[in-house]
Parts: structure tokens; sequence; C-alpha cells
């Protein structure tokens, strides 16, 4: 299984011993983080609120721009101008996001080449969703639908985060997020309620496909989630990896009557105690399968990441050389 690259030691083991002055910032710190209050990039952190941010910006980050990649399958075959146009701007929407996460992940002292060479060479992760086929125009709507869904659930508890510079990239992309949902969720109202049989069946087979993938990216559960327990005494995450996946469920479920799609999943009912739906095993196997690199596509999407990134090389020098030379007539005048 790939191990994470910033933060990988158990902390125990790597606690180095306190001065006074520092276990006096200690204090200050958790303090304001105990009034709700926001840290900036500026101020005094304890080195593993930092590490553990960079690893989740910046895997949210890495998620993002591999994100782009299952749609990207489709722009070429989108069936009219429209969606045609949609997509295009949805995909550089995800590419958008990718890059105000980078810089968020920057302020706390990693560099984007640091964070691309972790997710190049396989030593960073990023959402397990994006490790699976899109086979069709449908699974395109069920991604926006689905995917999109489950991003926003996620990603509306970290315009509070903590970390303010996160909780403000969070706020833009979350807005973006919520188009892109409703454009697919679109698609698919018109392939189920305008379309042939075929288009409606086409439909439910992407959701039968895509449903419990969804679930997962929510991550493990909260009794097998390593990071969770601390993240949320800092405020980091505000709410668990399985209350957001209840939440998600209990959305989900009415907006599928309304399409009038079936969810691949018998055990889903409704539970009058507790007020929400109740929704079967999920299999964690695959999940951990996928995020071990063995997924039906992380091969192909590291391999298009890579090449975008060699192929990119000259861009990059292009644009380091006209800024080197700006600097040198600046110099010079
Ligand atoms: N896939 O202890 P926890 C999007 C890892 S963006 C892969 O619970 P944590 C937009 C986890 O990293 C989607 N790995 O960890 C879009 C950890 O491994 P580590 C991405 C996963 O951090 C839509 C280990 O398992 N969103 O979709 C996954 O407290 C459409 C133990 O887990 C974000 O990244 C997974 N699903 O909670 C783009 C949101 N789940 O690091 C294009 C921000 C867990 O120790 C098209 N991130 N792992 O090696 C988060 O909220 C959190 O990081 C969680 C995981 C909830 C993902």
């Amino acid at each position: 299984m790939y191990t994470q690259a910033m933060d990988t030691a158990p902390q125990e083991a790597r606690k180095p011993v306190r001065s006074a002055e520092e276990a006096r910032l200690e204090e200050r710190f958790e303090a304001r983080i105990d009034e709700g209050g926001f840290v900036e990039a500026k101020d005094w952190m304890p080195e593993h609120y930092r590490k553990t941010l960079v690893r989740q910006i910046s895997q949210h980050a890495h998620s993002e721009i591999v994100g782009m990649l299952p749609e990207g399958n489709w722009v070429t075959r989108a069936p009219t101008l429209k969606r045609k146009a949609i997509l295009l701007a949805k995909i550089q929407d995800e590419g958008g996001h990718g890059l105000y996460l980078y810089a968020a992940a920057e302020t706390l002292g990693v560099s984007r080449d640091e964070m691309l060479e972790a997710l190049h060479s396989g030593r960073a992760k990023y959402s397990s969703i994006f490790n699976y086929p899109t086979l069709t125009w449908a699974d395109v709507g069920v991604i926006g639908w689905l995917v999109d869904g489950a991003a926003i659930m996620n990603q509306v508890p970290l315009c509070r985060c903590s970390y303010a510079p996160y909780a403000r990239a969070m706020i833009r992309i979350c807005r973006e997020e919520s188009f892109h949902q409703r454009q697919g969720y679109d698609a698919l109202l018109v392939m189920m309620q305008k379309g042939t049989d075929a288009q409606r069946a086409m439909v439910q087979d992407a959701v039968n496909r895509w449903w419990w993938p969804s679930l997962m990216m929510f991550g493990p559960h909260d009794s097998d989630s390593v990071h969770s327990a601390q993240s949320m005494r800092w405020g980091i995450k505000r709410i668990s990896n399985d209350d957001l996946r209840q939440k998600f469920v209990d959305a989900t479920v009415e907006q599928a009557k309304v399409l009038g799609v079936t969810l691949p999943d018998p055990d889903i009912r409704w539970n009058e105690e507790r007020q929400h739906y109740d929704f079967g095993r999920i299999d964690w196997d695959e999940f951990w399968r996928v995020v071990g690199g063995e997924g039906p596509c992380n091969r192909e999407r590291m391999a298009a990441r890579v090449k975008a990134w060699e192929e990119g090389a000259w861009v990059r020098e292009a644009a380091l050389a006209y800024a080197r030379k700006r600097e040198a007539a600046r110099e010079a005048a």
C-alpha cells in the first residue's frame, strides 16, 4: 500500500522534547482552537497540525487534478454542444480547485514541486473514486450527481476548517461544486425523463457502478479512521466520516426517487427510530485495494498525470524564463 509522503511516522515516536516557550505557544494555540478561532499561515502552530494539513490539503489537491481525467475522457464525445461547453467548464473548474488547494498547502511550507513529486512517485494519495472508469455518457452525469454530491457534503464543513487559508479556498470551491452537482443531476434527469429505454438503462447501469465507490469517498468508518479524532479536536474536520456518509445517503435516496433510478443496495430502508436511512455494508477490501494502487484505472491515471507533467516541462521553463527576464529588467531599472 502507498505510504503517505508527508506524515508517516507515528506521532508518539517522534514527539520532540518541548521547551517552556513551545509549551506556552501550544497552550495559546489550543485555547484559540477551543474558542473556535482560525489559524493563519504566519501564526505559530504545532508541527503535527501543520503536517496533518499538508497531508489532507495536498491529497485534496491531487484528487481535484486526477479527478479531471475520468470526465476528460468524454469531452470529445459529449452529445451536444451545450453539454460539451458545460463539461469543459466543469473540468476547468477542477483544475482551478487544484491550484487554490496547492496554493493553500504552500502556505504551510511545502513546495508544489514536492507535492507533485509525491503524487507522481505514487507516495501520495488521492481520492479512490477517480480510479474507476467512465464507460458511457451517463457516467459523466453520475459523477456530477454522486461524486460531486459526496464532495460537497464533505467540503462544506471544511469552509469552517480552523486553518483559514484552507477554509477560504473551500468557500470558493464549494460554490463551484454546487453547479457541478446540478449539471450532473440535470443531465441524468433529461435522459430519464426524455430519453429512450436504452438511455434510461445506461443511467441505471452507471448508478449501479458508482454508488458504492461514492460511499467510499468519505473514508473508513470512524472506528478505523486513524486521523479523525485528532483532526476533529483541531477543528480541521468538523463532521466525522460516518456522519457525513449518512448525510449523503439521506439526501441521495430522495434524489434517486425523483430521478427514477434504483440505488443498488437492497438494505436501504428508512429507520424511524434513527430518523436516517439504513444501508448495506461497504466492501472495505475493495476500498483498500483501490487506495493501495490496485483499482481498475490507478495505473492509467498516474501515467496520464506523469505524461502531462513531462510534456508540460517546456511551459514551466518558458514561464520561469519570462519571470527571470522581468526580474532582471526590474533590477536593471
Ligand atoms: N481515497 O484517517 P482517515 C472531489 C485515506 S475531491 C483515498 O479517515 P482523514 C472533487 C486517508 O488519506 C475528493 N484515500 O483520514 C471532484 C488516510 O491515509 P493517510 C477528495 C482515502 O484524512 C469531484 C487513511 O485513508 N476530497 O471529489 C480515502 O482524516 C468530481 C485513513 O483515513 C478531499 O480530499 C479515499 N476516499 O479523512 C473532482 C476532501 N479516504 O493519509 C473531480 C478533504 C481515506 O494516512 C470530479 N479530505 N483515505 O496515508 C478529507 O476530508 C479527508 O482527508 C478524508 C479522509 C475524509 C478523505
